[in-house]
C-alpha cells in the first residue's frame, strides 16, 4: 500500500514511522510511506499555511491554496488515485472496523490539520474526515500515525502470524482475555491452573468467560450490540453484581 502524508511537521514522522513493526513493514515493501511538507506548496517568503478566521474568534485557520495544490500534486505522483483522509477532531471516530476498511485501499493520503482547523472549502478534497477520539490534540500528526499504525499491521505479510489479529480486542467485539507466560508463580501470583491443564476446551471456555467479565466491567458499551448466550448473560450479570434473570 502506498501512503502519503501532508503535514507542516514532516520530521514528527521520522522515528515513529521507522521503528519496530512499521519500520519492518516499510523495509518489506508492504508499506510505501511518503511524508510531504505542506510548506513546499506555499509561494510567499514566510511559507504561510494559516490565516485569521473570517468572522473573528481565536486561533488560526489553514489556508485553502496550499492544501489544494499539495493534495493535487501529491495525488498525481502515482497513477493510483488515493483515498483522501483529513485528520480533524470534527470527524468520524476511527475504529478497528475502519482500520480494516482502510487496509483494503491501494493508496491512502492523509492531510494533517493544525491550528483551529481547515478552511471549510478544503474538505472538497476529502473522501472522509477522521478523528481518533473524543479529546483535542494539538494537530492531526499523532492521529495520522495512529491510523497508519493500525492499518499497516493489517496489511498482508506485516504480522508474523497471519491470524494474530483474529482473537484480539475489538475484532471479536470483546476486550481480549488475559495472557500469561513463564514463570508459573511470580511473587505469590499464580498463573490460573486451567491454562496449564492442556485441556483446550476448558481453556477456550475460561478465556471467553474472562473476556466477557473484563468487557462488562471496563467497557459495558461494547456489549450493547453483542449477541450472548443465556449462560454468557449469567456471567455478565454475575460480574456486574446483578441477580440472575428470573
Ligand atoms: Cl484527527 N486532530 C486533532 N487535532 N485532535 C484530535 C484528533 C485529530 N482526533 C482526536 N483528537
Amino acid at each position: 500500500m502506498r501512503t502519503d502524508i501532508i503535514t507542516i511537521f514532516p520530521q514528527m514522522f521520522d522515528t515513529p514511522m521507522s521503528e519496530a513493526m512499521i519500520g519492518i513493514a516499510r523495509e518489506k515493501g508492504a508499506l510505501d510511506l511518503h511524508v510531504h511538507d505542506l510548506r513546499d506548496w506555499t509561494h510567499d517568503r514566510h511559507r504561510t499555511t494559516d490565516d485569521e478566521p473570517y468572522g473573528g474568534g481565536p486561533g488560526m485557520v489553514m489556508k485553502p491554496e496550499p492544501l489544494f495544490e499539495s493534495v493535487r500534486a501529491v495525488s498525481s505522483q502515482d497513477p493510483v488515485e488515493p483515498h483522501v483522509i483529513f485528520l480533524t477532531p470534527v470527524g468520524e471516530t476511527f475504529t478497528q472496523g475502519l482500520a480494516e476498511e482502510l487496509a483494503t485501499y491501494d493508496r491512502l493520503l492523509f492531510v494533517c490539520g493544525r491550528y483551529e482547523g481547515f478552511d471549510e472549502r478544503a474538505y472538497e478534497l476529502a473522501d472522509r474526515r477522521l478523528s481518533i477520539g473524543d479529546y483535542v490534540l494539538t494537530g492531526g500528526e499523532l492521529a495520522a500515525m495512529v491510523v497508519v499504525d493500525a492499518v499497516a499491521r493489517l496489511l498482508p505479510g506485516v504480522l508474523g502470524h497471519e491470524n494474530s489479529t483474529q482473537d484480539e480486542s475489538f475484532t471479536t467485539g470483546l476486550l481480549e482475555y488475559p495472557q500469561y507466560t513463564r514463570p508459573a508463580v511470580f511473587e505469590d501470583m499464580n498463573v490460573p491452573d486451567v491454562l496449564r491443564s492442556g485441556d483446550h476446551g476448558r481453556i477456550a471456555a475460561y478465556r471467553r468467560e474472562c473476556a466477557l467479565r473484563t468487557t462488562a466491567r471496563l467497557r459495558p458499551d461494547l456489549l450493547m450490540n453483542f449477541e450472548v448466550t443465556e449462560h454468557e448473560q449469567s456471567i455478565i450479570d454475575d460480574e456486574l453484581g446483578r441477580s440472575p434473570r428470573d
